[in-house]
């Protein structure tokens, strides 16, 4: 890599470079990587299993046996995480013998529908998991053997096969949630055939099975994103179940129609049910909405409604847990996506509010005003309950009043507001949509950040910072990278965080990849451009970007400037020694005059603004290069549609960024007059056929060499390897079957790529010649 040169514009290129400048927003990513670049980099690691294609449809990240575990179409898999290259364990397991013909029969469609996509995998004691899938419409559940930590071995346990309905959905892609909690699984679903049938669903474990009272106004249509047990206290018997989840319901105005609105309902994780009223129900259940929206002009509020993904964020002892969660909006008018934090106190304080109340489906919600019995409804049979002459040690004990309100007043009447009463994060005019969100907390040398990475429907992730200066102020977004994990478009269905090993875990339909968080030598070798990136990960150490870690008893010198990444501050001293190592060495180029010509110019950060400047030979200083019709300038650098002899000379393209430039490139260009041109290329010998592709393929010889010197232009010599890549080399089948790392698998090519050699080679030895030779010959 070239030398970098750093200068303080303000101090060295004086207001010429300072003033006046547009540069794109900080939601463009600063650094955008490949599925190749993210591979070659060991960035990330791929497995998409011995078929080249998982149909994946659930994910378990076990931290306790550093074990991935993973459900397909008719298939399970484990794989070790504590290995440099993870050997993988599968196991078949397609539907019943006749399943699938039933299936057939019913209307399903075989290929996509009459299959066992394992949907749900939850561990059950210490030696077995528990697993359910679709059974090609007849959903079933069956505990797999994983071993003890340290083993790795992964069976099915036939003699456990049973009925999943209430546990599994029947279809392959029908959003669900569950969890299990001392052996009973939770799950939200619809539990039918025809999928009408919204319940929460308790089965398994010692309690008994308990399932929603099938009143429509307890679940409308219910799209289940998430479910867990969050501890309301210390007192386990306080312990519930929460369900993160949207709903479509009549408009809340009485007007006709329906809107989508998103809810937290909980249980009880030692509700019984009732005794006489909601036998065998929940007695316990309540919902609260989810409001996360921006406060617009005159009081009108732009709401993201459609909840897509949750993710906890579990606080160091002492404090409330976060709730982050990802929403979309999508009217006519509007698409846009928001992140909105909600503390689990104010939660709490919403369930602890007044509950809602109207008086018919015509009127208006309203706080229940009336007298509200005791044991409040909704609270768990607990110390609190059981006090001396309050003998309420089980819901069964409970009245029939207090059931028959939880009954009848199932939603409360606050929604649940977001911390700042808005979004931390607002996206909108995206070509992608988000799916899937994990959050991590980093301590800088700044403070603490959370770093959000955010999941696309075309099988990227985006890491993004939120940064608020104030309290009052709006928070800052920077989007650090985008890295596109898999090479299709698939959409990100899971996503996993494990700290203990900085890595995320990220899974679509094809397979999964194993991403590091961080990659701090990716963002380059000077301390600028380490402090530019302002990645809370990253610090400068005084020779390298590298991961920041706090060390109070060793203090090394660190920089790093998260909230205003400004390198004039931390890197003075250090951008000067960089300067002091010299500019950056110009490579000479060569154009032909009267053609069109390109030099190349890639700036690290798409935040950057570009600026070429020009010497020519006897100059005394560069100049800002004049663009024109003839000479324009592009996001990708700078091209000349035809080159005329005045145009030679050294041209520098550097870039600014908060304040500061650098050199990119530095690039001498020659400019070749016609009459050098034949001699530079003699004809080639005939056996030489040229490449079937693009028009080529019946042009002479000569032509089509001088066609494709063209097209990648004299001046972009060293990417010729990546032009005949897009050329010649693409749709080589990608490696796969286990993790590979970098490796790319040389396919089957064709004619193309040996003639693509050629040319490279050629037009290499063409540039290992000097201009006093190309004279000469
Ligand atoms: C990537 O990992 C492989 C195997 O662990 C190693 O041989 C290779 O040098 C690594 N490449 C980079 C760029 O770190
Ligand atoms: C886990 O459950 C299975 C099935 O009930 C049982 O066979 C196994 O012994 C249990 N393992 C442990 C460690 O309790
Ligand atoms: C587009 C263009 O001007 N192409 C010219 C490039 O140079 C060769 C050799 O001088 C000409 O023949 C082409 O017409």
């Amino acid at each position: 890599m070239a030398p970098l040169a750093w200068a303080i514009c303000c101090l060295l290129g004086g207001s010429l470079l300072c003033g006046g400048i547009h540069r794109p927003g900080p939601s463009v990513p600063r650094l955008q990587l490949s599925y190749r670049d993210l591979l070659s980099s060991n960035r990330s690691a791929i497995f998409l299993g011995p078929r080249g294609s998982l149909d994946l449809r659930a994910m378990y990240l076990d931290e306790y046996r550093d074990r991935l575990f993973l459900g397909g179409r008719d298939v399970l898999y484990s794989l070790r995480l504590d290995q440099g290259w993870p050997d993988s364990r599968e196991v078949l397991w397609p539907p019943q013998p006749g399943q699938k013909e039933e299936c057939v029969r019913k209307g399903r469609d075989l290929l996509t529908e009459c299959a066992n996509f394992v949907r749900l995998l939850q561990p059950y004691n210490r030696t077995h998991l528990l697993a359910c899938g679709t059974g090609a419409f007849q959903p079933t559940c069956t505990l797999i053997t994983v071993g003890h930590r340290g083993e790795h071995v992964l069976h099915l346990e036939p003699s456990s096969m049973e009925s999943g309905r209430g546990r599994c959905p029947h279809e392959p892609s029908r959003p669900f949630a569950s969890t299990s909690v001392d052996g009973a699984l939770y799950t939200g679903l619809t539990a039918d055939f025809l999928g009408r049938e919204p319940m929460i669903f308790r089965s398994g474990g010692s309690r008994p099975a308990l399932r929603s009272d099938s009143d429509q106004s307890l679940l409308n249509d219910p799209r289940f994103v998430m479910a867990t047990r969050i501890p309301d206290n210390s007192d386990q018997d306080n312990d519930k179940v929460y369900f993160f989840f949207s709903e479509t319901v009549p408009s809340p105005d009485g007007s006709p129609g329906r809107v989508t609105v998103s809810r937290v309902g909980r249980v009880c994780v030692n509700d019984a049910g009732g005794q006489r009223v909601l036998v065998s129900k929940w007695s316990s259940f309540l919902k609260a909405r989810l409001v996360c929206s921006v406060p617009g002009p005159g009081g009108a509020e732009t709401h993201f409604d459609h909840l897509e993904d949750v993710f906890l964020l579990w606080p160091k002892a002492g404090k409330s847990l976060e709730v982050y969660a990802l929403f979309s909006a999508v009217s006519t008018v509007f698409q846009g996506f928001a992140v909105c934090v909600y503390h689990m106190a104010d939660i709490w304080k919403v369930f602890n509010g007044p509950f809602a109340h109207r008086d018919g489906p015509q009127h208006q919600w309203g706080p229940y005003g009336g007298k509200v019995p005791f044991p409040r409804p909704g609270v768990c049979p607990s110390k609190m309950t059981a006090q001396p002459g309050r003998p309420f040690g089980s819901t069964k004990d409970y009245p029939d009043e207090v059931l028959q309100f939880v009954r009848a007043h199932p939603l409360m009447f606050r929604p649940v507001r977001p911390q700042r009463g808005r979004p931390v994060l607002v996206k909108t005019q995206l070509a992608q949509q988000l799916l899937q969100i994990v959050v991590d907390r980093v301590e800088a040398e700044d403070g603490t950040y959370d770093v959000i990475f955010l999941g696309t429907d075309s099988g990227s992730v985006l890491k993004v910072i939120a940064l608020q200066a104030g309290d009052s102020a709006e928070p800052e977004e920077v989007v650090l990278e985008e890295l596109q994990v898999f090479k299709m478009p698939a959409p990100i269905t899971e996503m996993e965080i494990s700290v203990k090993r900085q890595m995320l875990y990220v899974g679509s339909q094809l397979g999964v990849a194993q991403l590091r968080l961080h990659q701090c030598e990716t963002y380059g070798s000077a301390c600028a451009e380490c402090c530019l990136a302002r990645d809370p990960y990253c610090a400068w150490d005084g020779a390298s970007c590298t991961r920041y870690r706090p060390n109070p008893s060793k203090r090394r010198f660190r920089r790093q400037d998260i909230l205003h990444g400004n390198p004039a501050l931390q890197c003075l001293d250090q951008s000067q020694e960089e300067e002091a190592a010299g500019l950056v060495a110009a490579t000479t180029v060569y154009g032909m005059e009267h053609n069109s010509t390109f030099l190349e110019c890639l700036p690290k950060s798409p935040q950057a603004a570009v600026h070429w400047f020009l010497q020519r030979p006897g100059d005394e200083r560069p100049d800002r290069v004049k663009t024109d019709e003839r000479v324009l300038q592009t996001e990708q650098g700078l091209l000349f549609r035809r080159l005329s002899h005045l145009d030679a000379g050294t041209y520098t393209c550097t870039t600014l960024e908060h304040g500061f430039s650098q050199t990119v490139v530095r690039l001498a260009l020659e400019v070749i007059v016609a009459s050098q041109l034949d001699s530079l290329f003699p004809l080639e010998p005939r056996q030489e056929e040229p490449p079937v592709r693009r028009g080529l393929a019946s042009a002479p010889p000569k032509a089509w060499y001088k066609d494709i010197l063209q097209l990648i232009g004299f001046a972009n010599l060293p990417r010729v390897d990546e032009y005949c890549e897009r050329v010649w080399c693409r749709g080589i089948g990608e490696h796969s079957g286990s993790w590979s790392r970098g490796k790319q698998a040389k396919g089957k090519g064709w004619v193309g790529m040996e003639l693509g050699k050629k040319v490279k080679s050629r037009v290499q030895a063409e540039r290992n010649r000097t201009p006093r030779e190309v004279e000469a010959t």
